[in-house]
């Protein structure tokens, strides 16, 4: 493909057809030229949102032209510390210098690198190899670990694989019973909900676990409420009224898993009642999940960032995903367990190689055989490759520490962030800073240097949606003068660091080099092309998708579909649906992982006696970095709020707009209460979308889960005060 040929076609007055830059739905929409810059046109023959945007979407291309947009680059001035315009030449001479400088001082993990799950497949591939190649540092991890690495973590255990989805969301539609745990999608992927009224008017049920009545719970048959930080103990009670109510399907249990015993004593230990009083919800309502769940013919699990935001979020998981194998579920036509991945590139972003413990492909950092066949195409010692890093929050926590100087692409950590307060001084302590940014971020604000980079609808490159389906997301529009792509900041660093040769700044060359480092992975892609994603609709492939020649048994996920298998010559299919035939784990079987409930890393007390819980608003965007700049999202969310009880804010004495103080162990926010029935008494909720005096992350927990690193964000104690 020739990558100027998008861009021309726009220019001559037709429509490229692209995506969203923003959320794992990946929404397919049209770009026309519209004077100097575009606009959003329908896409309708796209599949997964037929045509359908949320007001994010539709708003996108605002981001492009706005005045705040950076569209050079910015360097610390020595004299007064100001950041002051810059030339390419002059800035990247600045970071090659603060990156090399702090390799020679303190050595090559003292240079940290944090990524960031938005960014295309090609730019979160060259990250990786940019850290582990040029840096030689292991000090490289990225937002994801923050989103659904739990999840991730516990598909692992139990499948050998993990996918967002393990079946394209159209599925969702034919099934005959959700439970959505912890998923406030009627917000947060609105185009999806009409996969969920579809079920209904099929005749599905719809059961929503979440502490509030969120927009999406409104829609649900049955909503539980549990207590923020129960779901463990949720899954586990349900998963005993399965076994005592006749629902396991023991045909299934001995054919295609291990481990039932142990998981099945263990969820016996969690009597209904035990329950209740850990989570708050009634038995009777537990009995009429069980009742739905385990009569229906097809049903499945979802799971997004409510049960996975915790310091036990892969037990959590595994909890959930034990309930779907004791009922038969996974690897069953319109059934099983899938997790909502979140950001544009959430699941791609974790396949090539900018987690701390990964190599592209989904490969161990730690195997052999991986670092192996990496090394080779990146031409270098395998023995030349550093070992698994910190996770993100310990990355961040390190800064200023043995790390002392960070590159960052992708992430707005003094927003997002727990314990923020801490994190930005941490960053602020550093040596040495550079951020690559599309505008000044509350953390490119802090930058030694700021590389003002193009945006989605200015660049070629690959993403991977909640699905695992692989898309191409154009360029319609050219950039403005004086901005540069991330793949050629990452080019003209390793250029000035002696590693010229292997960074292109094509992203089909790129993408090309993926393939092959990925190949025979889990996250196999080497028989997806950009021209094969140009063809048709674009609806794009489903990984894992060998390269045909040697399609047979190339790599575990291949086989964990037998259907998939492409027969030698002919082209592989891709794997829209995993596992029918057998798990990927060793013997084919899926494994329960036997799990009991701990409480919180933080439980109220008599000085903090109150729950907070954080998450989203339709209208903004994460650290709000790009959604704050539209106006349209910022008069529909225009700041942060904390939701409560009417019984709560009587007792604090606030009403509804009041001013209320939200004090944690941690650090303290201010914002408008929002006071509504829809949560429970015991519970505030709080946006993190904000910076300034209501940012909930100051509040936030950074307790860790054991085996993800995930913090624990939605679950801290905190105690509410009228302002002075
Ligand atoms: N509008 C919008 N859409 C987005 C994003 C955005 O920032 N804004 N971000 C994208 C990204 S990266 C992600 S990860 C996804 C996240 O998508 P979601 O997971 O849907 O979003 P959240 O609001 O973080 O959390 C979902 C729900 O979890 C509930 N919750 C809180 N604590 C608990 C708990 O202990 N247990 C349970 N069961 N539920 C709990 C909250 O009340 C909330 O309604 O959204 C994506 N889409
Ligand atoms: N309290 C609380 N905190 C949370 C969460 C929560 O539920 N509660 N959720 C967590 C989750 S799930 C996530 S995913 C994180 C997300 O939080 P962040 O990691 O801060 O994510 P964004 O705000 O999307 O930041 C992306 C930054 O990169 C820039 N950017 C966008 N595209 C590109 C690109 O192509 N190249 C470059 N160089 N820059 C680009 C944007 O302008 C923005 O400044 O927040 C986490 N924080
Ligand atoms: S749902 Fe997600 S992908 Fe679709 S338009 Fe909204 S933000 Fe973009
Ligand atoms: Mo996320």
């Amino acid at each position: 493909m020739q990558p100027s040929r998008p861009a021309q076609a726009a220019a001559q007055g037709t429509v490229t057809p692209t995506h969203c830059p923003y959320c794992a739905l990946q929404c397919g929409m049209g770009l026309a030229r519209e004077g100097e810059g575009v606009k959003v046109v329908e896409r309708p023959a796209f599949p997964v949102n037929g045509g359908a945007l949320c007001g994010k979407g539709r708003t996108a291309p605002e981001v492009l032209s706005s005045r705040v947009r950076l569209t050079e680059p910015l360097v610390r001035s020595h004299a007064t510390g100001r950041l002051v315009p810059a030339t390419w030449e002059e800035a990247l001479d600045r970071v090659a210098e603060g990156l090399a400088g702090t390799r020679a001082a303190h050595g090559a993990d003292a240079c940290g690198v944090f990524g960031g799950g938005g960014l295309t497949n090609e730019k979160a591939y060259a990250l990786g190899k940019f850290a582990r190649v040029v840096l030689g540092t292991s000090q490289i991890d990225y937002n994801g670990r923050f989103c659904m690495s739990s999840a991730a973590a516990a598909g692992q255990r139990a499948f050998g694989v993990d996918r967002g989805l393990p079946f394209p969301l159209a599925d969702v539609a034919r099934t005959g019973c959700v439970i959505l745990v912890g998923s406030n999608l009627a917000e947060t992927m609105p185009p999806a909900l009409r996969y969920l009224t579809e079920m209904k008017d099929n005749g599905g049920s719809l059961i929503v676990v979440d502490p509030r009545r969120t927009r999406t719970a409104e829609q649900a048959d049955l909503h539980l409420a549990p207590r923020p930080g129960t779901d463990l103990a949720l899954a586990l009670g349900l998963l005993h009224l399965v076994v005592a109510e006749g629902h396991v399907d023991e045909e299934y249990v001995a054919a295609r898993t291990s481990g039932w015993a142990q998981a099945r004593a263990a969820a016996m230990a969690h009597w209904p009642e035990h329950v209740e009083r850990i989570t708050g919800v009634p038995v009777p309502r537990l009995r009429e999940a069980v009742r739905r769940f385990g009569t229906a013919e097809h049903a499945m699990v979802l799971t997004a960032r409510g049960p996975e935001q915790q310091a036990k979020g892969t037990d959590t998981v595994s909890a959930w995903i034990n309930l779907c194998l004791a009922t038969g579920r996974p690897g069953r036509p319109l059934s099983g367990y899938g997790c909502l991945t979140g950001q544009g590139n959430g699941q791609g972003g974790r396949e090539h190689g900018q987690k701390a413990d990964q190599l592209p492909g989904y490969r161990k950092l730690t195997d052999p055989a991986a670092r192996a066949h990496v090394a080779a195409v990146w031409g270098v010692d395998p023995d030349s490759l550093p070992g698994p890093g910190r996770s993100a929050y310990e990355l961040l926590d390190a800064l200023g520490g043995d790390v002392r100087a960070l590159l960052l692409m992708g992430s707005n950590p003094v927003v997002s962030a727990p314990r923020a307060a801490h994190v930005e001084e941490r960053i602020r302590s550093l040596d040495f800073l550079a951020v690559a940014d599309v505008v000044l971020s509350e953390t490119a604000a802090l930058a030694d240097v700021v590389l003002p980079v193009t945006q989605w609808a200015e660049e070629t490159g690959t993403v991977t949606n909640l699905e695992g389906r692989v898309l191409l997301r154009r360029k319609a529009v050219d950039p403005p003068a004086g901005v540069r792509g991330d793949l050629d900041v990452l080019h003209g660093l390793a250029d000035r660091l002696g590693h010229g040769k292997g960074f292109p700044t094509e992203p089909e060359e790129v993408f090309d080099e993926l393939r092959r480092a990925g190949a025979g992975g889990v996250a196999d892609y080497a028989g997806i092309t950009y021209g094969r994603l140009m063809e048709g609709d674009g609806e794009g492939v489903f990984w894992p998708c060998p390269e045909a020649a040697d399609g047979v048994g190339h790599g575990d996920g291949a086989s964990a579909d037998g259907k998939s298998t492409a027969a030698a010559g002919a082209r592989h299919p891709g794997t829209p649906r995993l596992f029918l035939e057998r798990f990927a784990t060793e013997d084919g079987r899926a494994r329960f992982v036997p799990v009991t409930h701990r409480d919180a890393a933080e439980e109220p007390d008599a000085e903090y006696p109150v729950l907070l819980t954080t998450g989203r608003v339709l209208a903004q965007y994460q650290s709000g970095a790009q959604t704050r700049r539209v106006a349209e999202l910022n008069a529909a969310a225009p700041g942060p709020f904390v939701e409560l009880h009417p019984r709560l804010a009587a007792r604090v004495g606030v009403a509804d707009g009041d001013p209320v103080v939200v004090v944690s162990r941690r650090g303290r926010a201010t914002a408008p209460a929002r006071v509504t029935p829809g949560i429970r008494p015991d519970t505030v909720f709080m946006p993190f979308h904000w910076p300034g005096e209501g940012r909930a992350n100051v509040l936030t927990h950074p307790a860790l889960d054991p085996v993800s690193r995930m913090p624990e964000f939605k679950v801290c104690a905190v105690r509410l005060e009228v302002p002075a």
